[in-house]
């Protein structure tokens, strides 16, 4: 399934959707984020679809939002055109999903990112909040989500300035969890979608609410609501396919049920 901005394929139970608009560097204009939130949406309740790489192209992951498209707004052209709203529709995709980041992923693209579970950078990736250069401050969730990832201090000096950090930068401070050349990095992180993809589906549903559910609270409601979580897997087939694989030895094969 493709749309103009968005490429897309499914590659056994793993989807994987391509930002496509090379002539702006990716750069997130509404019609991309339209198209982009609606497959996600769409892939989140197809049940062959497992988990979700996110990619752009080996130049640029995404160059943030569209400039060009924010440049003469007013307050109430922005408030009107309510951008917020899509990305919350971003964050509440139930299903993994990886980003597989190479060359700019810069302001909004780098928010993007940090909408994803989890980040896989090739060597030329290049991060940064740039937002202060053009007179304005992370929008999509930047300053909260890149300070609880990298602490108050990084944060400061990264968001400040403005300044880009390569890949090993971003695996030093957290950001990444593997840095790989650019020739393998995509098949890389679709190998480790198609890992996650094996798995019961619930369970890891459960697993990435849970995680989520430690950025909005304190310890003892997580807890608590891990717990809640971990005795409604009691309820699935999968539960019970996965521990009497285990007893059998023998590889589970999960359905979802
Ligand atoms: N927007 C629009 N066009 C962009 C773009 C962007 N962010 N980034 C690059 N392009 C376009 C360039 O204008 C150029 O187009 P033409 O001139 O050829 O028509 C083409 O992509 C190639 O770019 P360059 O010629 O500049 O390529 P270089 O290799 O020389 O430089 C660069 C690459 C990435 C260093 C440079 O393009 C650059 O600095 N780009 C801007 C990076 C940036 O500042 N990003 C942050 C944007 S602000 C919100 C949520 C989120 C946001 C806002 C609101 N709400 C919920 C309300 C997010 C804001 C942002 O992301």
């Amino acid at each position: 399934m493709s749309t103009d901005f968005i490429l897309s394929q499914l590659d056994g139970n793993v989807i994987i959707a391509r930002l496509n608009r090379p002539d702006a560097l990716n750069a997130l204009n509404i019609p991309l984020m339209d198209q982009l939130i609606n497959l996600m949406e769409t892939w989140d309740t197809d049940p062959n679809v497992r988990c979700i790489v996110l990619t752009g192209s080996d130049k640029a992951f995404a160059a943030g939002a569209d400039i060009k498209e924010m440049a003469d707004a007013s307050v109430v052209d922005m408030y009107e055109r309510n951008n917020l709203q899509r990305w919350e529709r971003i964050k509440r995709v139930r299903k993994p999903i990886i980003a597989a980041v190479s060359g700019f992923c810069l302001g909004g693209g780098c928010e993007l990112a940090m909408h994803c579970d989890m980040i896989i950078a090739s060597e030329s990736a290049k991060f940064g909040q740039p937002e202060i250069n053009l007179g304005v401050i992370p929008g999509a969730g930047g300053t909260q989500r890149l300070s609880k990832v990298v602490g108050k201090y990084r944060a400061m000096e990264l968001i400040l300035t403005g300044r880009f950090f390569d890949a090993q930068e971003a695996y030093r401070i957290g950001l990444v969890t593997r840095v790989l050349p650019v020739e393998t990095y995509l098949q890389e992180s679709i190998a480790l979608a198609k890992q996650i993809a094996e798995k019961s589906p619930m369970a890891t549903r459960f697993a990435k609410e849970a995680i989520l559910r430690a950025f909005e609270t304190g310890l003892s409601d997580g807890l608590d609501y891990e717990r809640k979580m971990f005795y409604a897997l009691f309820a699935t087939e999968d539960q019970k396919e996965g521990m009497k694989a285990f007893v059998e030895k023998r590889k589970a094969n999960y359905t979802g049920k």
